[in-house]
């Protein structure tokens, strides 16, 4: 009786809450966990090598190319009015149109190793790459259907080049695939009817099928992202999802999958009926970062963002905001002071080049990191209350915390409290060491460092390294009596 009320409860929150960082909390209500068949298989990070290695990262690049670079965004002269990759969708544009833009597909400037060096220069350690968008078009030769590369002008696959290249600059590599496919007749949205269910059983073993011959053809793959898996028809195949998680991580061991790939058994996402993640880490901080670190409840995330608005595909033209390379280092260090990494998007043009402003941001963000990426890699929440200077990072296993500073103020004195046990042992500039700031102890635990100037061209860093303060009583001030 009781089980089936917190049940119930359970349901209507889920339902409730749709906003899948929300669930935890209000998992918290209820007050027995519920007996789960495909809920999260663990709870808490996963604290393997891979995993802390993924942590470590920091930056990382994501990649969507695929036949819609072809239109860019355009049909017939129209402007589509939405993100370039999602054209197909577009009531102007015909599936057979669309489909035999895999005609036209011969990126013949496409150089892998060109790629994977811009990524290197940008500092980035891991890439995400489409292998197949919700079109359906394969960038390798899947044996399991004609829509691929191997079909093309081009013939030659996309995927193995790249891994390769990248695997040789030291840039881990995940591969994205869409679950959600346009192309393949047997993709249903939902499961209505006998006929829809017997075609979705075909479709779920052509994604398993395609699925270990990814992970078969490219073993030095770190793990797998998955998109378009919130349609009805696929959030019903909680049993089929969590057998084929089981048994792509029994064959490729450490392999890393987010928590966009499965539902429970009550439909629930991200987050299981329970409220604990189903995932190696949280997938749902899509251009969006949070905002503090209970956000985040101890979970590992990352942010993929995009330069533009809500775009991903290459588009001749770059509506909305354009982000700037300070912006986008701006929400580099915020991820990364609260515990996520941070993964931007480039769309390539359909020549298999990348175009000058991804590769400006590129170089601009790479020129950065250049002198400051110690601050971003094996970074962590530093514990701190946050200034409006910036943003804390600490060193993961050190008594290093680096102020990543993006907004000085007019007095030049940067504000810092440390946690009561701590205090500041030394300060410098991270691209000037032997540059010494003396922090002025302003109150209990607090310090101001001051500039030695007001102008900056661009966001720095300052590294403070701690010193045990337990023993030191430092200064002690008297509070007011009010
Ligand atoms: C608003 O609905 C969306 C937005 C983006 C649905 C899907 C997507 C796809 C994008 O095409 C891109 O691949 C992004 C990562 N994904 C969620």
């Amino acid at each position: 009786m009781i089980r089936k009320a917190i049940l119930v409860i359970a349901i209507v929150w889920n339902c409730i809450n749709a906003a899948n960082v929300n669930a935890q909390q209000a998992a918290a209500t209820v007050q027995k966990p519920i007996a789960l068949q495909h809920g999260a298989h663990r709870i808490g990070r996963r604290t393997d090598a891979d995993m802390e290695k993924w942590r470590a990262y920091g930056l990382g690049q994501f990649i969507h190319w695929g036949l819609y670079s072809i239109p860019a965004g355009e049909w017939n002269g129209k402007q589509y009015n939405g993100a370039s990759e999602w054209i197909k969708s577009w009531k102007e544009v015909s599936a057979t149109a669309y489909d035999s833009l895999m005609y036209q597909f011969n990126p013949t400037k496409f150089n892998a190793d060109s790629w994977a060096g811009t990524a290197k220069q940008m500092g980035v350690k891991y890439v995400t790459i489409t292998t197949k968008h919700h079109d359906g078009f394969c960038l390798w030769p899947s044996k399991y259907t004609n829509f691929t590369v191997a079909n093309s002008p081009y013939k030659k696959d996309i995927i193995g080049p790249l891994v390769k290249a990248y695997d040789k600059q030291g840039i881990d590599v995940i591969l994205y695939f869409s679950i959600m496919d346009w192309h393949n007749p047997d993709w249903r949205y939902d499961i209505k009817t006998r006929e829809d269910s017997i075609a979705f059983d075909r479709f779920k073993q052509f994604t398993r099928k395609q699925l270990l011959e990814l992970l078969t053809l490219y073993p030095t793959a770190k793990g797998l992202w998955f998109d378009g898996t919130w349609d009805k028809s696929w959030v019903k195949q909680a049993a089929f999802a969590d057998s084929l998680e089981k048994e792509m991580k029994a064959m490729h061991p450490g392999l890393i999958i987010g928590s966009r790939f499965r539902a429970d058994e009550y439909g629930k996402r991200h987050f299981d009926s329970n409220g604990n993640m189903m995932g190696d880490y949280e997938q749902g901080w899509e251009r969006k970062i949070p905002e503090k670190i209970e956000d985040v409840h101890g979970n590992d995330w990352d942010c993929v963002m995009t330069v533009p608005e809500n775009q991903w595909g290459y588009g001749r033209v770059w509506k909305g905001h354009i982000k700037t390379t300070d912006e986008l280092l701006e929400m580099l260090a915020k991820c990364v002071s609260l515990d996520g990494n941070f993964v931007l998007n480039f769309g390539p043009k359909p020549d298999g080049t990348l175009r000058t402003e991804e590769l400006d941001l590129a170089e601009g963000i790479g020129a950065w990191m250049a002198t400051n990426s110690e601050a971003i890699y094996n970074g962590e929440y530093a514990g701190l209350v946050k200034q409006d200077w910036g943003y804390y990072i600490k060193k993961t296993g050190s008594n290093k915390i680096y102020m990543l500073v993006f907004n000085v103020p007019v007095s030049g004195a940067l504000k810092v409290v440390m946690q009561s046990h701590s205090a500041i042992g030394k300060a410098y500039d991270l691209g000037n060491p032997a540059q010494n700031y003396v922090p002025e102890e302003i109150g209990t635990s607090a310090w101001f460092i001051h500039l030695r100037q007001q102008t900056f061209k661009r966001p720095f860093v300052i590294v403070l390294e701690t010193a045990d303060n337990s023993k030191n009583s430092g200064a002690q001030y008297q509070k007011a009596k009010t």
